[in-house]
């Protein structure tokens, strides 16, 4: 056996036993997925220069890409899971199914960031009475195949004008009567004339992972994160809330506390009337709700932010 093989078999039987993860190398979604990892105890450098990180503390290995070639890594096996946004997997999915390539995942879970939309936007001046009124109109967007889907769902011809950036800029330069793009706060649409219509497709970031068994190795890390990832994001929403209450309203105090789990009672010396409740809300927390809770008759109201959860 020459030493190139023996190098290649050691590569082979490491690739087996370390997980794989494709991330956005630099983008929307890179900060949220690199603090995700970093609160689940993935230990990896952040050298964005460098193609793949190996984590320091876990069998797991990070491959930093663009985030369009992330499904396809994906669907071809070559990595084991991807994050990706559900529009670009979506588009990636009906062009890889036109090219004959294949399309086959499994969806780990969703997660709590990147969250946009694909929508219409006209001119600001232009007048909107329905998708009707873009019947052989020409719309540029990055995503051709959500766009085309739509209208053949609604049985309505348009001209696409594929840009891969700067779409909003398409109908000031003449090139579209319409774009087809992701929004978030709409600001962009705004500062170039334009205006939302409609939205024909909603979006969030989603951890991916391809559609065989994993090796034992791989499983058993994938079986110790998992978890991990959904304490993350289930701790993100939750907070703890201390508060003194009276203890013929604790009924009342406990019932409008959005997805809150059974109080903790503790008895306050001296006190006959009141106790002191501690409890872990799954939701956002607004100031209305402690407003109220303040009129049933509770007191030094605490909320503490959680940063860490295993169910
Ligand atoms: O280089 P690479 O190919 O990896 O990145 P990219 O430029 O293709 O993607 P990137 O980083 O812009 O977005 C990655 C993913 O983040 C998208 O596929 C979505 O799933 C998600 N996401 C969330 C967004 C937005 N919000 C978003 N607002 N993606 C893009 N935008 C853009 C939009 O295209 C428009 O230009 O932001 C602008 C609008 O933002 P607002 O806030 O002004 O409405
Ligand atoms: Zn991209």
């Amino acid at each position: 056996m020459s030493m190139c093989d023996c190098l290649n078999n050691k590569d082979l039987i490491k690739g087996q036993k370390r997980l794989r993860i494709a991330i956005q190398k630099s983008g929307r979604l890179t900060e949220d997925t690199e603090k995700l990892f970093k609160s689940a105890g993935i230990q990896f450098e952040l050298n964005k220069n460098h193609l793949l990180s190996h984590a320091q503390n876990l069998p797991i290995d990070i491959l930093r890409v663009r985030d369009d070639d992330i499904p396809g890594l994906v669907m071809d096996h070559v990595v084991d899971w991807g994050i990706v946004g559900q529009n670009v997997l979506e588009e990636t999915m009906m062009q890889r199914a036109t090219d004959g390539l294949p399309i086959a995942y499994k969806e780990v879970m969703k997660l709590n960031y990147g969250d946009c939309r694909l929508s219409l936007a006209i001119p600001q001046e232009m007048q909107w009475n329905g998708f009707e009124c873009l019947e052989g109109k020409k719309i540029a967007t990055t995503y051709p195949f959500l766009l085309k889907r739509k209208f053949k769902e609604l049985n309505i011809n348009i001209k696409t004008v594929m840009l891969t950036g700067s779409v909003e800029v398409a109908p000031r330069a003449g090139l579209a009567d319409a774009i087809c793009d992701l929004v978030c706060t709409g600001a962009t649409l705004a500062q170039n004339g334009l205006k939302e219509v409609e939205t024909i497709y909603t979006s969030k970031a989603v951890l991916i992972g391809r559609d065989q068994e994993l090796y034992p190795e791989k499983q058993a890390t994938a079986d110790l994160i998992i978890p991990r990832l959904k304490g993350v994001m289930a701790a993100k929403e939750s907070k703890y809330i201390m508060m003194n209450a009276p203890k013929d309203k604790l009924l009342q105090i406990s019932s409008i506390l959005p997805g809150a789990e059974t109080p903790s009672i503790i008895e306050l010396e001296g006190c006959e009337d009141r106790v002191a409740m501690h409890v872990v809300s799954r939701e956002k927390l607004f100031w209305e709700t402690m407003e109220e809770l303040k009129k049933l008759g509770a007191t030094s109201i605490l909320v503490v932010p959680i940063e860490k959860m295993l169910d």
